[in-house]
C-alpha cells in the first residue's frame, strides 16, 4: 500500500509538472493579446505570486497543495516575452502589431507547434508509465481509489485535450491573421513600388522638362541679347541722323534769312522803278499834250470810242486814236471792227502770254502792256469810257481746243476809283455758261496791294493773281497767270471763266471790249 501510494504522488508530480507547461504555452497565446494569463491551475495572479506556482488537489477529506517553481529564463520586457520550457528550449514571440523583423509569425508558430509536440510525446510517456503503473499496481488498489484516480486522470485528460483544441484554434486564428497581414503588407509593398516606379517616371519627365526650358530660356537670353544690340546700332544710327538733319536744317535757315534780306532789297528796288516809270509816265502825257495842243485834229475826227470810228467808216480792226469824255488829249485804243457788227473798243486782250498781269493798283488804273498786243487800257480811261453813255459789254473767250464762246451784258459801267472801280453788269446772255461768271452788283477791284474782295479772311487778288472784280472770290478771273498748253489744267489761279471751262481751266485767249448800247 505505500508503494502504490508513492507511485500515485509520483503519477500526480509529473501530471502538474506537465500541466504547468501546457499552462504556460497557452499563457503565451493570452499574452499575445494583451491580456492577463487565466490559467485556472495558477492560483491567482500578485505580484509576488508570480515567483512561484500553486495546485490543489482535493482526495477524499484531504487537500494537497503543491508548490512549484517559475520557469528560468521566462522574462516579461516591453513588448517581448520569454517562455522557457523544462529543457531551456527559449523562442521569441512578437505582437501582433507590425514590428521591423517580418520572420517572427514563422518562429512563433514554430515554436507553438514544437510546444504542442513536446507535450503531445510528454502525454504519451504519460500515458504508457501510468498504464504500467497501474497494471502493477492495480491489484494492490483499492477499487474505489481506483476509480477515483481514473476520474481525476480522465478529467485532467479531457482537460488537456480541450485545452489543446483551444490552442491550435487559437493557432489557427493566429495564423489566419498573420496570412493576412502579410498579405496586406506585401500589397502595400507592391503599391509603394508601383507608386515609386510612376514618382520616379514623373521626376525623370519633370527633369528633362527642366532641361528643356533651360535651353529654351537660354535661347531667349541670347535672342533678346541681339535684339538690345540691333537697337541700340538703330538707335545709334537715328541719333547721327537726327544730328544730321538738325544742320541741315540750320543750314536752310540761314539761307532762307538771307534769300529775305535779298528780297528785301530786291523790293526796294522795284519800288524804285516803279516810281520811275510813273515819272516817266507823266512826262510822257505832258509831252502828248503839247504835240495834241501844237496839231489837235479836226472835231469830227475826235471819236469818243471805237464805234465813233466805225461809223466813221473804219471797218478794219486795228490802233485809233481816240478822245474820251471830251478830253483833249488822244488814247490809243485796239477797236474791233469785225465782232458782232464791229464797233468795239478793247481794253483787255490776252492770247499768247507776251505781258505779265501781276500788277499793283496804280498801273492797272493808268493800264499796261502793248495796245496792239497784250494790254490792258486802265481802269481810269474805262470808267471815263462808260461814263459817256449807257454802254454794253462783251467778253470774248477761246480754250486750247479752240472752242470759242462770248459773255455779253447790256449795260456796263465801272464806277470811279473813289468806288475802287466798282462794276455794274445788266442783261447777261451769250454763249460761255447760261449764267454769268462775273458778280453783277457793283462788285470792286481789287490788286496785289488794294484787298476790296468780299473775302473777310483771305486776299483774292494774291491767291489767284492779277487785278480783277473778285467777290468772294467768285466764278472767274481774266487776268490771271498764262498758262501754256499742258500746263492749264488744275490751275486755280490761271485764266477762268467758271462757266464755259470750269474753275481750274486756264483759258487761250480773251477779249474784253466795250460799245454803246444803242450801236
Ligand atoms: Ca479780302
Amino acid at each position: 500500500m505505500q508503494g502504490v501510494n508513492l507511485s500515485w504522488w509520483f503519477l500526480v508530480l509529473l501530471l502538474l509538472w506537465t500541466f504547468a507547461v501546457v499552462a504556460d504555452s497557452a499563457s503565451v497565446t493570452s499574452s499575445e493579446r494583451g491580456g492577463v494569463g487565466r490559467s485556472q491551475r495558477r492560483g491567482g495572479g500578485g505580484g509576488a505570486e508570480k515567483k512561484k506556482r500553486y495546485h490543489r488537489i482535493q482526495h477524499g477529506q484531504c487537500s494537497y497543495t503543491f508548490i512549484l517553481p517559475e520557469l528560468d529564463g521566462c522574462q516579461a520586457a516591453g513588448s517581448t516575452e520569454q517562455y522557457g520550457s523544462a529543457r531551456s528550449r527559449t523562442s521569441v514571440v512578437q505582437r501582433d502589431s507590425p514590428t521591423m523583423d517580418g520572420d517572427w509569425p514563422t518562429q512563433k508558430l514554430q515554436h507553438l507547434e514544437n510546444t504542442m509536440e513536446n507535450n503531445t510525446q510528454w502525454l504519451q510517456k504519460l500515458e504508457s508509465f501510468v498504464q504500467k503503473t497501474l497494471r502493477r499496481d492495480v491489484a494492490n488498489i483499492p477499487s474505489h481509489v481506483v476509480h477515483n484516480q481514473t476520474a481525476a486522470m480522465l478529467e485532467i485528460g479531457t482537460n488537456l485535450l480541450t485545452h489543446t483544441a483551444e490552442q491550435t484554434r487559437k493557432l489557427n486564428v493566429v495564423e489566419a491573421k498573420v496570412l493576412n497581414h502579410t498579405s496586406r503588407i506585401e500589397i502595400q509593398l507592391l503599391e509603394n513600388s508601383l507608386s515609386t516606379n510612376k514618382l520616379e517616371k514623373e521626376l525623370l519627365l519633370q527633369t528633362s522638362e527642366i532641361g528643356r526650358l533651360r535651353d529654351k530660356n537660354s535661347r531667349l537670353e541670347n535672342k533678346v541679347q541681339k535684339l538690345e544690340s540691333q537697337q541700340r546700332g538703330e538707335l545709334e544710327d537715328m541719333r547721327q541722323e537726327k544730328n544730321r538733319l538738325q544742320s541741315v536744317v540750320r543750314t536752310q535757315m540761314s539761307a532762307i534769312e538771307s534769300l529775305e534780306r535779298q528780297l528785301r532789297v530786291a523790293s526796294s528796288n522795284n519800288t524804285a522803278l516803279q516810281r520811275q516809270q510813273a515819272l516817266l509816265m507823266e512826262s510822257v502825257h505832258t509831252l502828248i499834250n503839247m504835240v495834241s495842243a501844237t496839231g489837235s485834229p479836226p472835231r469830227s475826227q475826235m471819236w469818243r470810242d471805237c464805234a465813233d470810228v466805225y461809223k466813221a467808216g473804219h471797218s478794219v480792226s486795228g490802233l485809233y486814236h481816240i478822245y474820251i469824255g471830251n478830253r483833249t488829249e488822244p488814247l490809243q485804243v485796239y477797236c474791233d471792227m469785225e465782232t458782232d457788227g464791229g464797233g468795239w473798243t478793247v481794253f483787255q486782250r490776252r492770247f499768247n502770254g507776251s505781258v505779265d498781269f501781276q500788277r499793283s493798283w496804280s498801273e492797272y488804273r493808268m493800264g499796261f502792256g502793248d495796245v496792239l498786243g497784250e494790254h490792258w487800257l486802265g481802269n481810269e480811261a474805262l470808267h471815263h469810257l462808260t461814263s459817256q453813255g449807257q454802254y454794253s459789254l462783251r467778253v470774248e473767250l477761246r480754250d486750247w481746243e479752240g472752242n470759242s464762246a462770248h459773255s455779253q451784258y447790256d449795260r456796263f459801267t465801272l464806277g470811279s476809283e473813289r468806288q475802287q472801280y466798282r462794276l455794274y453788269l445788266r442783261g447777261y446772255s451769250g454763249t460761255a455758261g447760261r449764267q454769268s461768271s462775273l458778280a453783277s452788283h457793283g462788285t470792286r477791284f481789287s490788286t496785289r496791294d488794294q484787298d476790296n474782295d468780299n473775302c473777310d479772311h483771305c486776299k483774292c487778288a494774291l491767291m489767284l493773281t492779277g487785278g480783277w472784280w473778285f467777290d468772294a472770290c467768285g466764278f472767274s478771273n481774266l487776268n490771271g497767270i498764262y498758262y501754256a498748253i499742258g500746263h492749264n489744267i488744275r490751275k486755280l489761279n490761271g485764266i477762268k471763266w467758271h462757266h464755259f471751262r470750269g474753275p481750274s481751266y486756264s483759258l487761250h485767249s480773251t477779249a474784253m471790249m466795250a460799245r454803246p448800247y444803242d450801236f
